[in-house]
């Protein structure tokens, strides 16, 4: 492929995604060079609907290979919130510190040994009409009751990677970029292709 269009209005996942998947395409770009483009509402059930209605959007508007990312962060004792509702968990266009702070809210009083969670990443990669491939990735971990770091993005600084003692906004990105649920999701997609 000579060009992959990223599907992401999400500065952190463009970041992560070009470096993830250097050398998938000659040139790997991102949204911010099509401005004119906007992303679908995201109504899909489940990441995989929304991850594919993002990459078809920008097939259809460029006519140009594209991925779609639909992420979030699934808490256990929270019956897997915010899952899906990850980006607007604290309402429409919420920051991530107001997300966060929602997250810490509703775990208030929560024990460590309670706070399991995971960051799941469903890509969808759409080379044309029909001709689509999907790929997953989970990255389990737990949540701190303070934000810590200022690396990464999104829910980054209140998570712990399962066998670290650092929060993926306190990890290098290298190190986020080893492990996470977009990393798995994109080493899984390079299997896909190779296939
Ligand atoms: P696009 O739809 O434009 O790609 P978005 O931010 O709306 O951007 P999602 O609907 O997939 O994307 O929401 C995923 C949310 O889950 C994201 O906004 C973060 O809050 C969180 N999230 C996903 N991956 C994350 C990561 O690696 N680190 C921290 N938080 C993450």
């Amino acid at each position: 492929m000579d060009l992959i269009v990223l599907a992401t209005g999400n500065e952190g996942k463009a970041r992560e995604l070009t470096v993830l998947l250097h050398g998938i395409a000659a040139r790997v770009e991102s949204l911010r060079a099509y401005p004119g483009i906007s992303l679908p509402p995201e109504t899909g059930s489940n990441y995989l609907e929304n991850a594919l209605s993002k990459a078809r959007a920008v097939y259809r508007a460029l006519g140009v290979p594209s991925i779609g990312d639909d992420s979030g962060l699934e808490v256990d004792v929270l019956a897997g919130a915010p899952g899906l509702h990850s980006a607007r968990y604290a309402g429409e266009d919420a920051s991530d510190r107001a997300n966060i702070e929602r997250l810490l809210g509703e775990l208030a009083g929560v024990p460590r040994e309670r706070r399991a969670a995971r960051f799941r990443c469903v890509l969808a990669l759409v080379r044309g009409h029909g001709d689509e491939i999907s790929a997953e990735g989970v990255c389990e971990g737990r949540i701190l009751d303070a934000p810590r770091g200022a690396g990464g993005f999104g829910y980054d600084p209140v998570f712990i990677p399962e066998g670290h003692l650092m929060t993926l906004a306190e990890l290098p990105a290298a190190e986020k970029n080893a492990l996470s649920h977009r990393a798995r999701a994109a080493a899984s997609l390079r299997r896909a292709l190779r296939e």
